[in-house]
């Protein structure tokens, strides 16, 4: 009787140890499946100094034209892409529109091939533009409320027959509301913009595991170009686009 009682005691003891480790998750432990984004667009910028793989892209010191957008760098998770950017105001400058160039493939030798970069490190497939700029009169960081995305087609003209990869008026533009894809925050302190992006990878379709190239214009509100990043000290033509690794 007293062998059973001890057995009985014993697989108390062992039931007590197996509700313990079957407790609800400790409200103190981090929830490994919490999917929590790799960087927050708050327009705090120092979750980019823990990211890791972020990947860098400055303008050199001694460019005088187009030398406008100092920095920007990159990193992307699972879900999305994210973008930081320091852009030097012109003097009394009140907008500033850019183009986000994207590279979803990985393939340069895929989509539109911009003169602004080197033709074996651009082949963007999708673009983001905003049309009022990122600036809000100035002083502050806008929305990307009035941002569209454009798909880089490739279409055969109708009068020459001629093959062409592009996204003018006659290539098919595929237009969203990035509204509930993208965000943008920042601030603008001492003349410089630095502002943090995220753009949903599905949207850019740069859904596979690899990287993707990017490559920014910033421009003026008669949309002259300001700033351009990647560049090297060749100018335009020459840099290629900085790859953010896909995971
Ligand atoms: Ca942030
Ligand atoms: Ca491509």
């Amino acid at each position: 009787m007293k062998k059973i009682n001890l057995i009985i005691a014993s697989l108390a003891v062992i039931g007590m140890v197996c509700a313990c480790e079957d407790k609800p998750n400790d409200p103190n432990k981090p929830d490994p499946n919490d999917d929590k984004e790799l960087i927050v667009i708050d327009g705090d910028f120092a979750d980019w100094a823990e990211a890791k793989g972020v990947v860098v892209s400055e303008v050199p010191a001694d460019l005088d034209q187009y030398e406008k957008m100092l920095k920007m760098k990159g990193v992307a998770d699972e879900d999305n892409i994210y973008l930081y950017f320091e852009y030097q105001l012109a003097e009394g400058q009140l907008e500033a529109p850019f183009d986000i160039f994207f590279d979803s493939d990985g393939n340069p030798s895929t989509g539109f091939i911009s003169w602004i970069w080197s033709k074996e490190g651009c082949g963007w497939d999708y673009l983001v533009e905003t049309e009022g700029g990122i600036l809000d009169n100035g002083s502050a960081i806008r929305d990307l409320s009035d941002a569209n995305i454009y798909q880089a087609v490739s279409y055969t003209d109708a009068t020459t027959g001629e093959q062409i990869d592009g996204w003018d008026g006659a290539a098919v533009q595929k237009k969203l509301d990035l509204n509930s894809f993208a965000e943008a925050k920042g601030s603008v302190k001492n003349g410089v913009a630095i502002f943090e992006v995220s753009v949903a990878r599905s949207v850019v379709n740069a859904n596979k595991k690899g990287s993707c190239g990017i490559g920014i214009t910033i421009s003026d509100a008669s949309w002259a170009t300001m700033g351009i990043l990647p560049i090297d000290e060749g100018g335009v033509g020459t840099a290629e686009f900085l790859q953010v690794a896909l995971p």
